[in-house]
């Protein structure tokens, strides 16, 4: 009966692309091998790009018999020049785990989950999904994607949920994570374009962190601020000293949520000293008069007042700035998981406009983004914007859309998505009545967790696409889709630098597990739209429809060749146009840049918007929406714990290597004066509640925390049972870095 099953998903398959499909079926009952691309030799090495961190390493994988038994930091990539972090190292290992979801699993009526085949996974989704969508409207499923997946993945996924299968409503886990980032850079900038390239790192005189902790969260992009031959000044806004802080010049651990107002006040600062650069203001930008009216308000006694920090403090980080000739400033998680992210960001890229430090070599107001290909999602989901950075409202990208795909202009809504909280407000509603998440945790990961599973349980029905049938979400599940993981699929990632770079197969998946590519492929078949969507063939045909898409727009991508030229330059940076491409080969001179030079953003001080300037947005400072009050006297900030672990860690948890590097137990940190006083001891359990839920955590005393702060990491399942629910209103990004909360010992 499964030979069968099998046999018949191998037909379906074969229908979109025989050759690839045949191989696949090789093995029966291996379902879903990989196949390694005859192009290898069988016992080479072959690169691949590294499937966890934005930073995007190249790896060189060792090979016996076109199968992968080992890797090393590839030397020639152009990101890491032979390094790696201890997760990179990992890789591999983390696939082989007894968890791996091998079969898809449906709950039965009793509430177990029982193994089916391919045919039963499929029908009952298309069955299911399409019974709530007869009864509540088209609108009632919606998915939640990942920025994890190959781009070719999410681009597939997105197209065919919107353009097919009826869903207006599908966001990503990126929401999480980047939604700020690209809310500031589209009203600044006019597109979502971080500017920079890893070679600024090292041509900085002065480098800027604000809320980051690349030292443990993007390590080989820290150890490129190390090659810096500058001796360079660092200056880190973080509350915690952390790692990075550790290593700073200047560390300004200012109070949770005052960002805004310090960044004001150091603009202020700058506009007292003439620290500007007129001339590129009054060439490249808008709005600079009123902003500089904005900033007056804000004095170093206001921002120390708000801070915590010193006055002396707030005017040697901005003479330090004014000082520069090459400032570049770097924002991660602090600023973005904040409840007037955007608004800080935007501050952030104000003071890079009004010093004119962008466009230059070791310059840029640079956001640096988090999962392997969040980049690739921010362009490529069909989520917070049509395929390709277009919008959904505009009727002239619904054609252009349309016609690279083959597909009627009439297919593609006319309306963006909700955002993720307001996808899961709809649960409560009734609006929203099934859902699909691929390649994402949100029952750990999600702000305020008794919330997010009391909804789950209000669908009718919930589909879990991922490697690993133990995750959280996968539990929860009705369904359970078996996923091939990085390592066991061909496609691309786009780093944080902008860089494509190509990912192989180069493992075999377990059990009857698909890559997610096939799987979309099963669910265009069984919801019957195999024709609507017959080009997207494979990986690669699907990656020439991106290309296609992008043609025009600032991430134009035309030029590349195709997969083969990603791995002759070390990944393509966007934009790399048809016009760049014939530029370089018309006059075949080294100096005209060519696919594998390495580009930043803006030299030419054009920005995106129809005017061609950059914008100056500001607002007030709104309050931090649970502060600290006489009940939850502490503030929780929450975070990475280590560099060995990754997020909800389905993946990290696995290698035997990685889980010698971390702590064992879920584990707290606490400013030693703070425990004097609350009688808690090194290693003691205490409780941390919220208005939302509580934990138990081994007490570790640090001075890395202020007092009346305390740190939980976030890869415990546990932390965001505290996390308050507030969202900054330009991006939608929970504000997940600081709530109220009490201590005691158990
Ligand atoms: N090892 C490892 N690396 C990772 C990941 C992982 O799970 N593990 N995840 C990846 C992903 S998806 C992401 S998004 C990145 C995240 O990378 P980062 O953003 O660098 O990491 P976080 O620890 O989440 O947050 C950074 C810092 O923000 C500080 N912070 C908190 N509140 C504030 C505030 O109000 N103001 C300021 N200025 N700072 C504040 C915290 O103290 C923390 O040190 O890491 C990526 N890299
Ligand atoms: N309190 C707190 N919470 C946070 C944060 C914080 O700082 N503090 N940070 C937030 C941020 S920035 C992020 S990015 C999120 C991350 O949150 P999640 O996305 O939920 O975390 P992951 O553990 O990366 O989940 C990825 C899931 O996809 C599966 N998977 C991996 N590869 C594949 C694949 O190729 N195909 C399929 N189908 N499945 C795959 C994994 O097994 C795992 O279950 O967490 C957020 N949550
Ligand atoms: S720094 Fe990021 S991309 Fe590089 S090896 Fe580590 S996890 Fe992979
Ligand atoms: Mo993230």
């Amino acid at each position: 009966m499964l030979k069968t099953a099998q046999a018949h998903i191998g037909q379906i398959l074969r229908a979109w692309d025989g050759a690839q499909t045949r191989d696949l079926l090789r093995r029966p009952g291996d379902f879903g091998l990989g196949q390694v691309p005859a192009a290898h030799a069988p016992d080479a090495t072959t690169t691949s790009v590294c499937g966890f961190c934005s930073t995007g390493c190249g790896l060189k994988v060792h090979l016996k018999e076109g199968v992968a038994v080992n890797l090393s930091p590839e030397t020639n990539y152009p990101v890491n020049l032979g390094m790696a972090c201890p997760k990179g190292w990992e890789a591999l290992n983390v696939l082989k785990a007894d968890d791996r979801a091998t079969h898809p699993l449906l709950r039965t009526a009793a509430g177990e989950m029982k193994r089916v085949d391919w045919h039963t996974a499929m029908t009952t989704f298309t069955d299911r999904f399409k019974a709530v969508q007869a009864q509540h409207g088209p609108e009632s499923v919606a998915f939640i994607s990942t920025g994890q997946i190959v781009t070719e993945e999410m681009c597939f996924l997105g197209a065919l949920a919107k353009f097919g299968m009826g869903m207006l409503h599908g966001d990503g886990n990126t929401r999480q994570c980047m939604a700020t980032a690209v809310a500031a850079y589209k009203e600044s900038f006019g597109f979502d374009a971080p500017p920079y390239t890893y070679a600024d790192f090292e041509e900085s005189d002065v480098l800027v962190f604000i809320g980051g902790n690349p030292c443990l969260a993007h390590p080989i992009m820290w150890e490129r601020v190390w090659r810096n031959p500058h001796q360079p000044d660092i200056i880190v806004l973080d509350p915690r000293r952390t790692e990075t802080a550790a290593a700073a010049t200047q560390h300004l651990a200012l109070k949770p949520k005052s960002d805004l107002t310090l960044l004001y006040a150091v603009a202020n600062l700058l506009l007292e000293m003439n620290a500007i650069d007129r001339d590129f203001i009054e060439k490249h930008t808008t709005a600079f008069d009123d902003f500089a009216r904005h900033v007056q308000p804000y004095t170093p006694e206001r921002a120390a007042a708000e801070s915590g920090l010193s006055i002396k403090q707030i005017q040697a980080m901005a003479k330090t700035i004014a000082q520069g000739k090459r400032v570049s400033f770097w924002w991660t998680m602090g600023v973005n998981q904040n409840h007037e992210g955007t608004r800080i960001a935007q501050a952030i890229i104000n003071l890079a406009l009004m010093t004119g430090n962008i466009g230059r070599p070791g310059t840029g107001a640079n956001s640096i983004t988090g999962q392997c290909n969040a980049m690739g999602s921010r362009l490529f989901s069909n989520t917070t914007s049509l395929l390709g950075g277009h919008a959904f409202n505009n009727p002239q990208h619904r054609s252009k859309v349309a016609q690279a795909l083959g597909m009627a202009p009439s297919c593609i809504p006319d309306q963006g998505s909700l955002a993720y909280d307001q996808i899961l407000d709809g649960i409560d509603t009734g609006r929203i009545r099934g859902l699909w998440f691929v390649a994402t945790n949100p029952a750990h990961s999600w702000i305020h967790q008794r919330q997010f599973r009391e909804r789950l349980k209000k669908l009718d029905f919930a589909v879990v696409q991922d490697m690993y049938h133990s995750a959280d979400t996968a539990q929860l599940a009705d369904l359970v889709l078996p996923a091939a993981g990085w390592g066991e699929k061909e496609g691309t990632f786009i780093n944080s630098e902008r860089r494509i770079g190509r990912v192989k197969k180069v493992s075999r998946a377990p059990g009857e597990a698909l890559a997610d590519f096939h799987i979309f492929q099963l669910v265009a078949h069984y919801w019957g739209l195999s024709e609507q969507f017959k080009a997207f063939s494979s990986p690669a045909a699907t990656f020439e429809l991106m290309k296609d898409i992008s043609a025009g727009q600032p991430c134009d991508i035309t030029g590349i060749e195709g997969y083969d030229q990603l791995d002759a330059c070390g990944g393509v940076q966007w934009p790399w146009s048809a016009a760049d491409a014939q530029a370089t080969s018309a006059t075949g001179s080294t100096d005209t840049p060519g696919p594998d030079t390495e580009r930043r953003l803006f030299a030419d001080g054009r920005f995106h918007h129809p005017d061609g300037r950059a914008r100056f947005v500001f607002d007030h400072p709104a309050p931090n929406p649970e502060p600290a009050d006489d009940d939850y006297p502490v503030t929780l900030l929450t975070g990475r714990g280590t560099a060995s672990q990754w997020h909800t860690q389905t993946r990290t948890g696995k290698s035997a290597v990685l889980r010698k590097l971390y702590p064992q137990g879920p584990y707290v940190e606490i400013n030693p004066h703070d425990a004097a006083q609350w009688g808690i001891a090194a290693g003691t359990a205490v409780r941390v509640t919220s208005r939302r839920g509580s934990l138990v955590a081994a007490a570790t005393l640090t001075h890395a925390v202020q007092p009346g702060q305390i740190f939980v990491p976030m890869h415990d399942v546990q932390t965001n049972q505290l996390t308050f629910p507030s969202f900054d209103p330009h991006s939608r990004q929970p504000s997940y870095k600081a709530c109220a909360v009490h201590v005691a010992r158990v």
